[in-house]
């Protein structure tokens, strides 16, 4: 991303107008200073019109029967199948699964291409900075197996040290997992190298877009990668929405993760033949509104841009780095800007993050503290906890400036020197 003054052309006003909890004081009188869109991102007007609409007028189960609202609500989910395609290039509406989130999608690539394909001894490669939902699955797939989790080394910076690659991704490795963006130093991660560097050694790999996705442009055939997942709820979408992209070979040669409706073509006394993709792994009903909400949030970030958004807030990132620096005691954790997406992890020397947060939630500005599920990471930062500042389209210098006073006022409160 290239640096430089927020385009002019993001009308921020006309984008904060259509967030209505932005426009509201906290019941403490305050405005909302929303800094924590990393955790989860506020929904504009157009998701919540889409999923109260769904409810309102064409509500029904899905892909049961041939009713006129069932088959109305059938034909709006695919629909939205269709613009998951379209938003992640994907070459067929067959390899867009819906799931409720990253998380269940992490998984569902564990549990059934991992205990399918993963053999005792194989190593599943990961990078210190993996939120545990993209640590954890592989755990305890290698615990099942007998196979061995290994990390990319990692720069002092926060950066994967592309240079000692081979040091980890060998021709033991059966599958790379990587996120895209780290939900805390906000490394920005060369997904094509890792593709091909994985590719090269015969493995798979799966990349955690979770916070990528509102933020950068994504494009699975550029990338060249083999499954992706994401969560609605970081996309201005409603949560318990989330998407699993999987190359269609894999997804043929699979087995189903979960059992049950939908996911079969016939059932028999002891066994079943599974249905054809998406259904073989959508067992259940899946979320039908707020799908269709992820449908809403989908065209409102390409009305705007996705292009747009991220200079905005990569302008703000600068911003806020600046403006942070000069704080006393203040430590920022990760890359510098230019290598990084809209996330602002930091330290206070003698304030605990939980008192920071603390004071700056009384002041109206959400911001997160904690290890923001990564223990591995702040273990190899040497902190427990960090603060979290985190940009989403709606996002100003005010917001900054808010973060910066608050800081202020927290410090005098702690009466640091
Ligand atoms: N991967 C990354 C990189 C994430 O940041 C998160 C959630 C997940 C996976 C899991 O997503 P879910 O929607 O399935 O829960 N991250 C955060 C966070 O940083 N603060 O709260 C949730």
């Amino acid at each position: 991303m290239e640096s430089g003054a927020i385009q002019p052309t993001l009308d921020i006003d006309a984008v904060r107008a259509d967030f209505p909890i932005l426009n509201r004081p906290l019941p403490n009188g305050k405005r909302l200073v929303y800094l924590d869109s990393g955790a989860s991102a506020q929904k504009p007007r157009q998701v919540l019109d889409a999923v109260l609409g769904c409810y309102e007028t064409y509500y029904s189960n899905v892909h049961r029967g041939k009713s006129t609202l069932g088959l109305k609500v059938s034909e709006s989910l695919e629909a939205v199948r269709e613009k998951v395609r379209a938003f992640l290039n994907a070459s067929s509406s067959d390899e867009i699964l819906f799931t409720s989130g990253s998380t269940l999608a992490l998984n569902v690539v564990a549990l059934s291409w991992g205990r399918a394909n993963v053999k005792a001894g194989d190593e599943i490669v990961v990078t210190p900075m993996e939120h545990h939902a993209n640590l954890v699955p592989w755990q305890l797939l290698a615990k099942e197996i007998g196979a061995r989790i290994r990390m990319l080394p990692m720069t002092d910076d926060g950066r994967l040290d592309l240079s000692r690659m081979d040091e980890a991704i060998t021709s033991r490795t059966k599958l790379v997992a990587v996120t895209q963006l780290s939900n805390v130093l906000g490394t920005i991660n060369p997904i094509k190298e890792l593709a091909d560097a994985a590719h090269a050694v015969g493995a798979v790999i799966v990349v955690d877009a979770a916070q990528s996705i509102p933020h950068l442009p994504t494009d699975v055939q550029e990338l060249d990668v083999d499954f992706l997942v994401f969560s609605g709820h970081k996309l201005y979408a409603p949560t318990g929405i989330g998407v699993l992209y999987g190359r269609r070979e894999f997804l043929e040669a699979m087995p189903p993760a979960f059992g049950g409706g939908n996911m079969i073509e016939r059932v028999h006394d002891d066994h079943f033949t599974p249905a054809p993709l998406p259904a073989k792994f959508e067992a259940g009903t899946p979320p039908i509104a707020e799908a269709i909400g992820l449908g809403a949030a989908i065209d409102y970030v390409a009305d705007i841009g996705l292009g747009r958004i991220a200079a905005h807030e990569h302008a703000l990132t600068v911003y806020a780095h600046e403006q942070l620096k000069s704080l006393p005691g203040l430590v920022i954790y990760g890359p510098s800007p230019a290598r990084k997406g809209g996330i602002i992890s930091f330290t206070v020397q003698g304030a605990a993050a939980e008192d920071l947060n603390f004071l700056l939630d009384r002041n109206g500005i959400a911001v997160r503290h904690g290890h923001h599920c990564t223990m591995p990471l702040h273990e190899r930062l040497g902190v427990p906890a960090t603060i979290r500042a985190s940009f989403g389209v709606y996002n100003t210098k005010a917001d900054v400036d808010a973060l910066v006073e608050g800081l202020l006022a927290a410090r005098k409160r702690l009466r640091l020197t």
